[in-house]
């Protein structure tokens, strides 16, 4: 063969051997393709005298050959060179422990605790626990609820099985928690208690179980003006509304006197006209909770001296809270156990509540 196909063979081989996948490209297209040097040498033929451009031509087909098939393989050797890097880079251990995936919710509900308990801890109250299941005395006659009391039939209470005449019910509001709270305990005190509570009712606004958090505070000289320092810090801290404006308006509780119920700024439309309850200062009102300065019957009952010691109490449902501050349109759906619902309204289980920071 003529030493210019031999010098063009040598180096094109040379370069194939040494190609990564992209030169390999670059190499196929300079050596076979259109413009490339093989094509430039057969476009040569034509020019020769007849008995060389046969033997030339025969050469020049070879060579062509050779080369493709040098660059096939070279290709074949790269993509498994290639393959085989990925297998060892994205090979999965099967046997590594799983770490945590963020799959899981935390229901609104127990949020909403974990804020409510976050707000309070940071005004320096602590929680307080007790039974779901109460004895009569101290979920009803303790305070200053009678047997005989009109308001005893406002609540529609669960009683349970019971002999004797020491009846146990679910409790209808947690103050039974403080009810305990002051018999075990001497002022100052400094409590908030959530939890379950039961009601027999069940509508649209209304489930059986629901969840309330009450607070009570007693010492020698706290008064309503305390009071509502205390709810309107804690509503604004609560649904991040720094001009969040409250209203109390005189109320009735058997527990309490004076008592008042407690409403927050909103508005029942948007800036379209549509009907929508946005929480601030529109000129609205949504009542919110429930307190008043404890009853000096209720210390009395709990041993606490009335002439010494005052204080104040107040309540709320939980669901609401979170409803309102979450956008929940139905009550019910807090205890379908529905994982559509809860992977929609629940919260990573890092997102903790944190005062200093507006939701
Ligand atoms: C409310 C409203 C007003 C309340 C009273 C007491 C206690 F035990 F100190 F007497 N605990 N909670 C209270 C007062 C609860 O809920 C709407």
């Amino acid at each position: 063969m003529a030493q210019d196909t031999d010098d063009l063979k040598g180096a094109v081989l040379a370069a194939v051997s040494a190609a990564d996948i992209p030169a390999l490209d670059d190499i196929r297209v300079s050596a076979l393709g259109k413009k490339g040097r093989i094509t430039d040498l057969m476009k040569t033929l034509g020019a020769l005298p007849p008995e060389e451009r046969k033997a030339r031509g025969a050469a020049l087909n070879v060579l062509k050959d050779e080369i493709a098939t040098a660059i096939d393989a070279r290709q074949k050797v790269l993509a498994a060179t290639a393959l085989q890097e990925r297998l060892v880079r994205e090979s999965v251990d099967v046997t590594l422990a799983s770490r945590p995936q963020a799959e899981g919710r935390v229901h609104p509900i127990s949020q909403t605790i974990d804020e409510i308990v976050t707000i309070f801890a940071s005004m320096g109250f602590s929680v307080a626990k007790g039974p779901d299941i109460e004895s009569e005395y101290y979920n009803f006659e303790a305070l200053n609820l009678p047997s005989s009391h009109p308001a005893r039939d406002m609540q529609a209470t669960f009683f349970l099985p019971s002999e004797g005449e020491h009846k146990t019910v679910l409790r209808t509001q947690t103050s039974p928690v403080q009810i305990r709270t002051m018999m075990a305990q001497k002022p100052p005190i400094r409590i908030i208690a959530p939890g379950r509570t039961y009601r027999c009712d069940h509508d649209m606004t209304h489930t059986p179980m629901f969840h309330q958090v009450e607070g009570l505070v007693i010492d020698e000289a706290s008064h309503m003006g305390h009071l509502k320092g205390c709810l309107l810090d804690f509503l604004r801290a609560f649904f991040g509304i720094e001009d969040l404006p409250i209203r109390f308006r005189p109320s009735y509780f058997p527990f309490t006197e004076p008592s008042a119920e407690v409403d927050i700024g909103c508005s029942r439309k948007n800036s379209a006209g549509e009907t929508e309850l946005r929480l601030g200062n529109f000129g609205d009102w949504l009542e919110i909770l429930g307190c008043g300065m404890v009853h000096p019957n209720v210390l009395k009952n709990c041993g606490i001296d009335p002439e010494k010691y005052q204080g104040f109490a107040f309540g709320m449902g939980i669901e609401r809270l979170a409803m309102l501050k979450y956008g929940i349109p139905d009550l019910r759906t807090f205890f379908d156990a529905d994982l559509r619902w809860l992977k929609h309204y629940g919260f990573l289980p890092l997102d903790i509540p944190n005062p200093a920071l507006k939701g």
